[in-house]
């Protein structure tokens, strides 16, 4: 069984590389991708000279002002004008920063900042899938450094990677309805960053507003339903943002604990990637455009539940927390040799679904689904849209 398994998945495996070079040379002539750098910097250029004009009027139409939740009392962290100073107070809501489009950012990538420091020296890790423990009491306060680093993927690949805590993705967040999250952010990167929680019902022009480096913003928020949730950076452009590795899972448990399980955390998304170039491969904002990416994986590591599978027993019940992070693409999940008793489509314990297959999860979207392991054996859980399943979202699952 396991080496028919491990066969199959080789196969798999080894698609890859052929299926990238379609994929590139198919970009390279779709209509819908923009054929130059120019384009881009031209629609980029459009979108910073409008939006300010609108943050300002908005700004002068609110009456509670930009930085009520800036708990930091850093009212600058509004302030992303950048050498616009002096032309009038505006909301800076993260619409209205661009600062990755500005020419000694490099345009269109992610090499920025420390994006690409000491890349020879990042260490491989395996991102651990366990869910972590609800923590004690009822308030929860959480600190995200926004972070240029380069991230390993894989033996062969460096990111560089815009980050929250420096890995790809940002750490998983455990908590409950009706408990309170409060989070700061503060950007130690040259672009500026925000924080969009979908657990969280709040203004966001408020809360998820961009804050640029060396300043911090803190909001909170109680969630109201429990489910997968994800948080991203919400800085426009929000595709370059997400596509750069700012993302990560938010899982909020029901008040009323559910059904003893072993649970896991699974956050697919892509990356877009230019060449290599100071030991690193930055994320690219064309390719993003195109939709057509390098890698498709759970927890920002092509492959890694392969080389080191999830292991569980018989007669456990496994929940998989499955977030789709994209930017772009929907995770179809399903476990190969197995079905799912309950797929939660929204907050558990109701709005269950039984006997499923597969699963569409769309980008920023978050599902959790359960299945029973009453059968020894290697189960291969893949996004069954299987050009993704072999870019790297793809793992096994051990059932001994
Ligand atoms: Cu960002």
């Amino acid at each position: 069984m396991k080496e028919r398994t491990t066969g199959r998945l080789s196969d798999l495996v080894e698609g890859l590389h052929e299926r990238e070079r379609d994929d590139h040379s198919h970009a390279t002539t779709s209509e819908d991708v923009p054929q130059s750098r120019r384009v881009f910097l031209a629609r980029s250029s459009l979108l910073t000279l409008a939006i300010p004009g609108v943050g300002a009027a908005l700004a002068a139409c609110s009456p509670s002002g930009a930085t009520r939740q800036d708990t930091t009392g850093q009212g600058a962290a509004a302030d992303t004008s950048h050498g616009r100073a002096g032309r009038g107070i505006h909301n800076s809501d993260s619409r209205l920063d661009s600062a990755v489009l500005k020419p000694e950012h490099r345009p269109g990538t992610s090499a920025t900042g420390s994006a690409t420091q000491d890349a020879a020296n990042v260490a491989y890790h395996r991102r651990a899938p366990e869910l972590p423990a609800l923590p004690s009491g009822n308030v929860q306060r959480l600190h995200f450094q926004a972070r240029e680093a380069p991230v390993r993927i894989d033996d062969t690949t460096v990111v560089a990677a815009w980050t929250f805590e420096g890995d790809v993705p940002g750490p998983i967040v455990h908590t409950r309805v009706g408990d309170t999250v409060e989070i700061t952010l503060t950007n130690d990167a040259v672009v500026p960053h925000s924080l969009d929680f979908h657990a969280a019902q709040i203004n966001p022009k408020e809360a998820f507003k961009s804050v640029i480096k060396g300043q911090s913003l803190t909001f909170a928020f109680t969630p109201k339903y429990a489910g997968a949730f994800m948080y991203h950076c919400g800085t426009a452009p929000v595709l370059m943002h997400i596509g750069s590795g700012m993302f990560g899972a938010i899982c909020v448990s029901p008040r009323e604990p559910l059904p003893p399980a072993k649970d896991f955390v699974l956050v697919q998304s892509e990356f877009y990637l230019a060449g290599a170039a100071n030991g690193t491969r930055a994320s690219d904002y064309q390719k993003m455009l195109s939709t057509l990416p390098d890698v498709v994986c759970f927890n920002g590591r092509p492959n890694q539940y392969v080389k080191e599978p999830i292991r569980v027993k018989v007669g456990d019940r496994v929940r998989f927390w499955v977030v789709s992070a994209g930017p772009s693409h929907p995770c179809s999940f399903h476990v190969v040799g197995e079905q799912f008793d309950t797929v939660h489509l929204g907050s558990p314990p109701g709005n269950a679904i039984r006997g499923v297959q597969t699963f569409n999860v769309a980008p920023g979207g978050g599902m959790i689904f359960e299945l029973v392991c009453d059968v020894a054996g290697e189960f291969p859980f893949v996004n069954h849209a299987f050009r993704h399943g072999q870019k790297g979202a793809i793992g096994l699952l051990v059932v001994e």
